[in-house]
């Protein structure tokens, strides 16, 4: 695939008004996610929650494309049409996460390094054939005592670099997500100078790996104080935080740059990206690829009762996506 087409997907998938719904959760967390709601985590039941995310009605007027794991890729609906051949034919973009997830990182205890490298040139081709646009790595910085150690970002980025070179090769957009993690009581400040030094290690990386960067889509962490900080940061202060951080390590021949919303509540990731885009223009378009943000509060009412709340949890998934949307443009209004 030449870099023309790689950019046109890029481009597709930042495209105004739209971004990404991260449904991506492997076996383990959407565990978790269903746990909460009391929701036995069966394969019949995880393929029947996609169904109703993947199927809302509309659901392409604000998203650009799902990002989907393994298992999920290969499911159909209940009436036997693939997951992506629905995604296809209403213009959304199929994408698949191919990290094997973090592990320990060796000699620095507390550390994380993602893993998935092994056999990846070999999945990625499958993916592409069973018709994945675009992937997605996520390496996780965790910021506590005196982490993160300058191992930790480089192993990270390196291999977060070598993923998306192999993702190009593939003919498929690599969507690199270096996660700075939201846990921890470390204020603002410490968050943007390790998200600032993780970024350009990151694109020193990409760099290094002859990875066009005009083919690539950053997925990153807003710039905010840790979850136990005392001084919980605002909107304002996390849109001109993250702003300056981008500017100062993000090229502008990137395409685009969604984030992540970590934990965040719906609204708080909503108004922080209307924000950003309020101050603009900036060298990208920023948009979202939110996982949570997107997802938990039509996941509670899924969970209560499947086939009741069946429309109205498809409701709240377009409720949210067109809040998202409105974002991504900065026209998002609280209480829209
Ligand atoms: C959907 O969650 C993804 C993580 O799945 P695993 O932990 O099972 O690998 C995650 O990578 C997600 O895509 C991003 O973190 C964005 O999700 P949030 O919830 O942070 O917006």
């Amino acid at each position: 695939m030449s870099i023309e087409q790689l950019e046109s997907i890029a481009q597709a998938m930042v495209a105004p008004g739209k971004g990404i719904i991260a449904i991506d959760e492997s076996n383990n967390t959407i565990k978790k996610r269903f746990d909460a709601v009391g929701v036995p985590n069966t394969e019949e039941n995880r393929r029947a929650y996609r169904e109703m995310l993947l199927t809302t009605p509309g659901l392409n007027q604000h998203i650009s494309g799902a990002i989907l794991y393994d298992e999920t890729i290969r499911q159909s609906t209940k009436a036997g049409v693939p997951f992506t051949k629905i995604m296809l034919d209403a213009g959304i973009l199929p994408g698949i996460k191919v990290d094997k997830g973090p592990f320990p990182l060796a000699g620095f205890p507390g550390e994380l390094v993602t893993e998935g490298l092994d056999g990846l040139r070999d999945r990625l081709n499958e993916y592409a054939k069973l018709g994945a646009k675009f992937a997605k790595w996520r390496a996780v910085i965790t910021i506590s005592g005196e982490a993160p150690s300058g191992t930790c970002i480089e192993a990270n980025c390196h291999a977060l670099a070598r993923y998306a070179a192999l993702c190009q090769e593939a003919g498929i957009v690599p969507m690199v997500e270096p996660e700075v993690l939201m846990d921890g009581a470390h204020d603002i400040d410490e968050c943007y100078e390790v998200t600032e030094a993780t970024l350009r290690s990151l694109f020193a990386s990409l760099y290094e790996q002859n990875v066009m960067l005009e083919g690539t889509i950053l997925k990153a962490s807003m710039v905010l104080a840790g979850k136990d900080c005392p001084e919980q940061s605002e909107v304002e202060d996390v849109a001109d935080a993250t702003i300056r951080c981008l500017k100062a390590a993000v090229p502008a021949s990137l395409p685009g740059i969604v984030f992540l919303s970590g934990g965040q509540s719906d609204e708080f990731a909503t108004a922080n990206l209307n924000a950003m885009n309020q101050q603009g223009p900036h060298p990208w378009p920023l948009s979202f690829s939110y996982g949570r943000a997107m997802q938990q509060a039509a996941l509670s009412l899924w969970g209560k009762d499947m086939a009741a709340n069946f429309a109205s949890a498809q409701a709240m998934v377009a409720q949210r996506a067109k809040a998202n949307g409105m974002a991504a443009l900065g026209q998002w209004k609280k209480g829209m």
